[in-house]
């Protein structure tokens, strides 16, 4: 049998698309080690199809959505970030950083069940800097009321005031509000129920926006706690949903003209 070709450093590094091939391979790398579900793969390639049509940068209706949500945990009493298995093996280091300079908790958490998974993520997790990593005991474990999937077992968010939650599948944010929790997301799909339920919706790409969000902690980490909620106050999470679907609408708009100029002169 044909061994699995596992090796990153086989991509070709000149590929146009080198990038996007890189993360994908960490994707399947993810679900060969049960750090991802099988389901995770196909959630990634609807990721990338918003990514795309977003043209595949961070844009300023991101960056602001990004201060804001870095405002919010700055100001948070017991802000926890949410990790799920395309979380830690698209960003795992970025995250346990992101955790360490906001000063929030890491706590493992799956929509899919199978033998072993939290255990793989915790290795990730831990290989990435962790030291505290919530999540990992069922005897720990609250259910969040109102909720029917595999997400309702928690730990340390039960009693966080402030909720990070990248790469939902929909119902937990919803149950999160409804148990008055504060809510970020980071998502590529600007109309997920997840970013229609969340008070700070991130709309770009977890690789792109966590990093971000780490460099835009180290300066507002300087920050008043009330220049910080003044910059919580002044964030729409509405009008900020509404300008990532006119820059679709407008990225759409432009890449028809783009194509019509090439299809017009064959
Ligand atoms: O590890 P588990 O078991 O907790 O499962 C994780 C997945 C992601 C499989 C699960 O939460 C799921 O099925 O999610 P959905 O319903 O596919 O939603 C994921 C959302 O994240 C979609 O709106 C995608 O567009 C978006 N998304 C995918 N990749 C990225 C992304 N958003 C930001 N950055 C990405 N790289």
């Amino acid at each position: 049998m044909k061994k699995r070709d596992t090796k990153r450093s086989n991509l070709p590094k000149n590929h146009p698309r080198y990038e996007s091939l890189k993360y994908r391979h960490e994707i399947i790398e993810g679900m060969h080690n049960l750090v991802v579900a099988e389901a995770g793969l196909i959630a990634h390639g609807r990721g990338e199809c918003f990514d795309y049509i977003l043209g595949e940068k961070t844009n300023e209706v991101a960056e602001k959505a990004i201060k804001a949500a870095v405002a919010a945990l700055l100001l948070a009493e017991k802000p926890v970030i949410s990790v799920n298995g395309n979380t830690a093996a698209l960003v795992p280091r970025e995250l346990v950083k992101l955790s360490k300079v906001v000063n929030a908790l890491l706590e493992i958490n799956l929509f899919y069940k199978k033998k072993g998974r939290v255990k793989a993520i915790k290795k990730v997790l831990e290989k990435a800097g962790a030291t505290d990593i919530r999540g990992t005991s069922k005897k720990e474990m609250v259910e969040i009321e109102g909720l029917e999937s595999n997400r309702r077992f928690c730990d340390s968010i039960i009693d966080a005031d402030l909720i990070m939650v990248p790469l939902e599948d929909g119902d937990r944010t919803e149950a999160l509000k409804k148990i008055d929790k504060k809510v970020i997301t980071v998502d590529l799909n600007p109309v997920s129920r997840t970013s229609i339920w969340a008070d700070i919706t991130i709309v770009d790409n977890i690789i792109r926006a966590i990093p971000k969000m780490i460099l835009i902690a180290e300066e507002l980490k300087e920050f008043t706690q009330e220049q910080l909620t003044q910059i919580v106050a002044e964030f729409n999470n509405k009008k900020n949903i509404q300008d990532a679907l006119e820059l679709i609408k407008n990225y759409i708009e432009q890449q028809k003209k783009d194509a019509f100029k090439i299809l017009n002169n064959h």
